[in-house]
């Protein structure tokens, strides 16, 4: 039976990670947010289920497409569209923007425009938790596309040696860029992990924030116990990959699949409580918008902080 609370819970930070992003294509055209932008839309179940089935003091490292768990993992709305904004007070001067979002006082210690970049930073820290003992867990975030690059094999390799408390967690989308999984890989996730004994499961309804969260407790408790594990979950991105449009003109992909997860995604279904949710969620946007518009830009001296 479906837990109430939690589903509100959860719901309401996807529905927020929704409304920021729509958020963010009513402004682009503005040109204000100095960034590009690589949008979550139809992923935020993965983040919000991830992050809510993660401790407060366990560790994320994520991607350039992490708006979502940026969020889930509790950071500051403000910041955040200051940091869009390419301004003083963003989480980062202004200077990392909406690819290198951080927010290391909750948990999200970094993001990377370099695909799979930060997947050994997770398993650095995942090793510094080892060696001083406790249960805290690092979480790699990467897309499937990230899979492909030999940091993610040297990764796995390492944590499987060192018995490292690290969590990879796949989030599918079918795609890298406009190319489709099955013509980019000769494996599948769970059972090339198995090579380096490493345990795994793949999860199909990505869409499904109570089933993501599950999954993900299951899985961190194996984390937790000292052994790595690989979470794949299925999901879909509905817009295009970089930008806030979207992309089926370009006929790599038809909109049959992105329907077929419509159908499905609670933040369309259940339009019962996207309404009452919204107005709510909506001012708390606005509020962090208008932060951001009365933020100054940075100055000389601290756009050079923080650089060197
Ligand atoms: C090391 C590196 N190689 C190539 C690129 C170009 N690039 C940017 S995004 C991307 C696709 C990554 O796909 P995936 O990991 O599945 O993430 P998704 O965009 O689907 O979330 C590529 C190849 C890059 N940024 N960094
Ligand atoms: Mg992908």
């Amino acid at each position: 039976m479906k837990d109430e609370a939690i589903y509100r819970r959860l719901f309401r930070t996807a529905l927020l990670i929704r409304l920021v992003e729509e958020r963010i294509i009513a402004l682009y055209p503005s040109d204000k947010i100095q960034s590009p932008v690589h949008l979550s839309i139809g992923q935020e179940a993965v983040a919000v289920g991830v992050c809510d089935a993660l401790r407060a003091d366990d560790l994320v490292f994520a991607t350039y497409r992490s708006h979502g768990f940026y969020i889930a993992k509790g950071g500051k709305l403000d910041a955040m569209f200051a940091e869009l904004y390419g301004r003083k007070d963003g989480i980062s001067g202004g200077k990392a923007g909406s690819m290198h979002l951080a927010a290391p006082d909750v948990g999200l210690m970094g993001s990377s425009a370099v695909v799979a970049s930060t997947i050994p930073h997770a398993v650095g820290a995942a090793l510094s938790f080892k060696r001083r003992g406790g249960d805290r867990i690092a979480a790699a975030v990467f897309g499937d596309g990230a899979t492909e690059e030999g940091v993610y094999h040297e990764s796995l390799n390492f944590a499987a040696l060192m018995r490292v408390p690290v969590l990879f967690l796949c989030e599918d989308n079918g795609l890298a860029v406009h190319s489709h999984r099955p013509i980019r890989q000769s494996y599948r996730l769970i059972e090339h992990a198995a090579a380096y004994g490493i345990a795994g499961r793949r999860l199909e309804e990505g869409w499904d924030m109570l089933a993501v969260r599950q999954a993900t407790l299951e899985a961190a408790a194996h984390v937790r116990s000292g052994e790595p594990f690989v979470l794949e979950i299925a999901t879909s991105r509905y817009k295009e990959h970089v930008g806030v449009g979207e992309d089926f003109h370009f006929n790599y992909r038809t909109t049959d699949s992105v329907d077929a997860w419509k159908r499905r995604d609670p933040l369309i279904v259940d339009a019962k409580l996207v309404a009452e949710l919204s107005p709510e969620l909506e001012r708390e946007i606005d509020a962090a918008v208008a932060y951001a518009e009365a933020s100054p830009a940075p100055g000389r001296l601290e756009l050079l902080t923080d650089v060197i």
